[in-house]
């Protein structure tokens, strides 16, 4: 099975800064959407919040040493937009600097950086002014893009955009259930829109900046995507709740960016809710940027009924939930008989090998796929023989690498795979609560084990344990 992935087939972990850096107010570093949101009681599970995360900021070299035990290939990281320029103004060297000693320590373990420039930690100085439902935090992301790009620019030639813009639109500005916690559907569309509009932008002057080096850069955006299954697919009703769950899913994000426009769909299905609106002349051309990458966040597959079953939720909030299902009167999502992580997601390996087809067959233009993200929370604990068995990561581990080679056979392209996380880590509204990293970090010791996955995973990069469980 690992035969069949190309010769340069990347291998990697993934992990974002405000998940892992901690020193939340070091350096010059300011408040991000993020440490104000934590602070909000409720607002995150345990009151946990991202100041001292696990410390990567202070322990970088010792995580570049692990992910060289490990054998990866390549590291995705995100840098932190408040870090990089904290107050919406001048520039923090001294923010720059430690991405410039990750950089340098990454490449000279042989390791290829990959770095995304927004996961999400708006700097709370921008979201004081509109945040994403202002049009000009487009224009300041390709300044804060092209800040990033003149330190690091001789040295990283992957370059993602958004990290899963879906969550930092409708999830932050509509559920209210990310920062900055909005529950106003017009914003999260006009949100989602000036995201694209970032995208294209920055996509833009990257690649300007980027002609004169000796080699091109690779830009590309990640989006999390899911296949909306009809739960009867017999009945109209639950086909159309597919259909709207689709187009504002995946078709909103993807279609802009590959093809240059929205989904005419999806478009009567928001109207009235202003998106039309704040798209202007010009706009979708700057969205559609050549790009040299698709990243697809994959996790699971979402069953939709039209129908009012009740919903399961997986985030733990006591605010009202605000359903970012936006022209929709009821969508719900019926449980399936399937294996479930600890995020309570279904564990559905195929999932991945048909997304990956789809997207192959739907979009004949789409520029080769990565595989950003993939991977699972599961209850940990470090055993009495100092070791952290997860034999359930392992195997969902496999199982997804075996549907990607099989996505391969199957005539998608797709030249990589980052395991979502190195690390464990700060996890967004669930704080420390959910676990997905391939190494354990004891959160009052900051003491990193690699999990038995983690071992298996090492294994498969070097060839070592075939995917196939
Ligand atoms: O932890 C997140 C990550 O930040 C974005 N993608 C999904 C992961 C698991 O929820």
């Amino acid at each position: 099975m690992i035969d069949s992935f190309p010769p340069n087939f990347l291998w990697g972990s993934a992990t974002a800064a405000a998940q892992i850096e901690g020193a939340a107010h070091e350096d010059g570093k300011l408040d991000s959407i993020w440490d104000v949101f934590s602070r909000v009681p409720g607002a995150v599970a345990n009151g946990d919040t991202p100041e001292v995360a696990v410390d990567h900021y202070h322990r970088m070299p010792e995580d570049v040493a692990l992910m060289k035990r490990l054998g990866l290939d390549s590291y995705r990281f995100s840098t932190s937009w408040a870090r990089v320029k904290p107050a919406d103004g001048a520039i923090n060297k001294a923010g720059l600097a430690f991405y410039s000693r990750l950089v340098d320590e990454l490449l000279e373990n042989g390791i290829l950086p990959w770095l995304t420039l927004y996961h999400w930690d708006l700097p709370q100085a921008v979201q004081e002014t509109g945040g994403w439902a202002n049009r000009d935090t487009a224009y300041r992301f390709r300044d804060y893009a092209t800040a990033v790009h003149d330190v690091l620019g001789d040295r990283v030639t992957h370059w993602t955009t958004f990290n899963e813009p879906f969550c930092s639109s409708l999830i932050s500005y509509a559920a209210g259930e990310h920062a900055p916690g909005l529950q106003d559907p017009a914003a999260a569309l006009a949100a989602v829109h000036h995201q694209h509009l970032g995208h294209g932008l920055a996509t833009a002057a990257l690649r300007e900046l980027g002609a004169a080096s000796a080699e091109p850069l690779q830009i590309g955006i990640t989006l999390n995507l899911t296949t909306a299954i009809p739960n009867d697919p017999n009945d109209p009703v639950d086909l159309d709740a597919a259909r709207r769950i689709d187009g504002l899913w995946n078709r909103m994000f993807i279609e802009p960016v590959v093809l240059g426009e929205y989904p005419a769909d999806l478009l009567d299905d928001v109207a009235g809710l202003g998106l039309s609106e704040v798209i202007l002349p010009g706009d979708l051309e700057i969205i559609h940027q050549p790009i040299d990458f698709l990243g697809v966040n994959y996790y699971h597959d979402d069953c939709v009924s039209g129908h009012p079953v009740e919903r399961v939720t997986t985030v733990p909030t006591d605010r009202p939930y605000a359903s970012p299902f936006v022209g929709s009167e009821y969508v719900s999502f019926p449980p399936r008989d399937l294996p479930h992580t600890a995020m309570d997601w279904e564990v559905n390996p195929d999932g991945l090998r048909a997304l990956l087809v789809r997207l192959t067959l739907q979009y004949p233009t789409l520029p080769p796929m990565y595989v950003t993200e993939n991977g699972a929370s599961y209850e940990d604990v470090v055993s009495d023989d100092g070791r952290v068995h997860d034999p359930d990561r392992t195997t969902f581990i496999r199982e997804h690498i075996a549907a990607v080679a099989e996505a391969i056979l199957q005539g998608a392209d797709v030249r990589g795979y980052f395991l979502w996380s190195l690390l464990d880590n700060f996890e967004w509204a669930w704080g420390f609560d959910k676990r997905f990293g391939i190494v354990h970090v004891d959160y009052d010791t900051q003491v990193r084990t690699i999990k038995d996955s983690g071992l298996a995973y090492a294994a498969i990069i070097a060839g070592a344990l075939s995917p196939t469980p």
